[in-house]
């Protein structure tokens, strides 16, 4: 039997706080899980069903899909548009927004998400994660439209991702801390298992994919060559270094003993001011960070900030560790 405390048991004692509340996000929250769950067993079985490799087909970012970018996205789609809780769903793998079929009801959520971050490590058998943000519908009730989802991160309600790695976590913000929950397969439950996660303020450990050297502004190309001169450079100190290529894989070990990440912006496609996307990668991780007392920024300004322009947005980013992230951000000052 186990003793620990349930995700949704979570949820319902935080819903208990808040005046007003319906008990209709806690429902959210709970398909989430289940399509999470499903997400999570499709990732863990693999060849088994099937569903590793490539499509023939491109998403809207001209980004080869993998079968199970599509499949993921689909237990998304399923486990969420039936329940009457949203009011458009959007994400990495579709276009444009999603509308709740009519056959359901309207809600007064919207979410977004990317269903399986960092695919091109599926098949690799590397972590990979599902990332989504939920934000209030501007009108309840009514089908959203691409305007309503152009709502500044602050502004979220919720944010969370799922890391299926040696084990399966979902760690979460509702804006009052970051706490994680592992799965027990077992019983088929989140146990909170990681409470009040904290990003230490110090760190000697990046990451950054440094095959893009040539194309770094002037000042993560000072930055990063100074953490490559270890001791004997002016930082005086030794840092390592890794890069996973799995967004959620990054920020979980910098929730979890402290780090820098950084996909900063580059001249490598003058139509790309970064390669993640500000809605539905930046944005849920940018909450998650900064309630953990971390920093999120594009080198110029606070990710939460920013005003979206449209769905599929991209935006450098540069979090983690406080102390670490305000060294890169002087730099970016000084230009
Ligand atoms: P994806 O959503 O298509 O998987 O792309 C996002 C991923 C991030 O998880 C990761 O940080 C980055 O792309 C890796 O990029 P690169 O291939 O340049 O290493
Ligand atoms: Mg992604």
């Amino acid at each position: 039997m186990h003793t620990g405390t349930t995700l949704t048991q979570f949820i319902i004692e935080e819903q208990r706080h808040i005046a007003g509340a319906t008990g209709d996000f806690t429902a959210l929250l709970n398909d989430v899980v289940t399509a999470i769950k499903t997400i999570s067993n499709a990732v863990n079985k693999g060849a088994l069903i099937g569903v590793m490799g490539a499509l023939e087909t491109e998403n809207v970012q001209g980004e080869t899909q993998k079968k199970l970018d599509v499949i993921t996205n689909e237990m998304m789609i399923r486990s969420n548009e039936w329940a009457g809780h949203l009011a458009g769903m959007a994400s990495e793998e579709m276009d444009a927004v999603y509308p709740i079929p009519t056959k359901y009801p309207l809600g007064k959520y919207l979410m977004v998400f990317d269903p399986l971050d960092g695919s091109s490590n599926v098949d690799i058998n590397i972590s990979v994660g599902t990332i989504f943000s939920i934000l209030r519908a501007p009108v309840p009730n009514r089908a959203a439209a691409e305007a309503d989802f152009l709502q500044p991160g602050v502004k979220q309600v919720c944010a969370g991702y799922a890391l299926y790695g040696s084990s399966t976590m979902l760690v979460l913000t509702t804006g009052h801390g970051v706490n994680g929950f592992t799965l027990d397969r077992d019983i088929g439950e989140f146990i909170l298992t990681h409470p009040a996660m904290k990003i230490p303020a110090d760190t000697k450990e990046f990451a950054i994919n440094a095959s893009n050297q040539r194309f770094w502004e002037a000042p993560v190309q000072r930055y990063v060559a100074e953490c490559l001169e270890g001791s004997t450079g002016p930082r005086g100190r030794d840092f390592n270094m890794r890069w996973v290529a799995s967004m959620v894989a990054e920020v979980h070990r910098i929730l979890t003993r402290g780090g820098i990440f950084m996909y900063p912006r580059d001249t490598k496609d003058a139509s790309k001011p970064g390669k993640l996307r500000l809605l539905y990668e930046a944005n849920p991780m940018s909450f998650i960070v900064e309630q953990a007392g971390g920093v999120s920024s594009t080198g110029y300004e606070r990710i939460l900030d920013m005003t979206p322009e449209n769905l599929h947005q991209r935006v450098p980013v540069i979090l983690g560790s406080k102390n670490e992230v305000e060294v890169v951000l002087g730099y970016h000052r000084e230009g």
